[in-house]
């Protein structure tokens, strides 16, 4: 069975508290949930994972090697910043979806630029929590192509 890594980053353990205008209502527990019963029923683990540390975020990514066969990253605003993560994801040669909730081009110049996404089999934003069900299906077709399943 594939496994997948989910994980968060700064500031997204607040999500449900403030601004549900920009990032919804739901708790990142719940949106964890949710992506949990999704894998399920795809015949797919995961993990989850959120860090408001740089440093620990670049741990995770490392010790995926081996243990997932894919990777789903809201890197949250070191996405804008952080050439080490996109270091850590190359390094790693794990397919690694970015995801984020909101539309970050249609948002302030700054968070136009994704250092993550040099590194990313493909980017999802705009569409709040349902973003990373989206990620767990295209990962899921993504490793199956891999696998070269029927
Ligand atoms: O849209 C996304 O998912 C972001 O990754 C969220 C980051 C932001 O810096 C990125 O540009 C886009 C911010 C996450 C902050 O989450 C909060 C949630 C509730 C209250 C305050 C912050």
């Amino acid at each position: 069975m594939s496994s997948i890594l989910i994980l968060n980053g700064p500031n997204l353990n607040l999500l449900g508290t403030r601004q549900p205008e920009v990032y919804g209502s739901e708790t990142l527990q719940m949106i964890e949930k949710a992506c949990r019963d999704h894998a399920q029923a795809k015949g797919l683990e995961v993990d989850c994972l959120q860090s408001n540390h740089e440093g620990e975020l670049i741990d995770a990514i490392h010790n995926a090697r081996g243990k997932h066969q894919g990777i789903i990253l809201n890197a949250g605003a070191y996405t804008h910043t952080s050439i080490a993560l996109m270091d850590a994801v190359f390094s790693v040669e794990l397919p690694m979806i970015e995801i984020h909730l909101s539309n970050i081009h249609a948002r302030e110049a700054f968070r136009h630029t994704s250092y993550i996404a040099r590194a990313a089999l493909g980017q999802i934003c705009g569409f709040g929590s349902q973003g990373y069900l989206l990620a767990l299906d295209a990962l899921a077709v993504h490793l199956a192509a891999q696998r070269g399943d029927q």
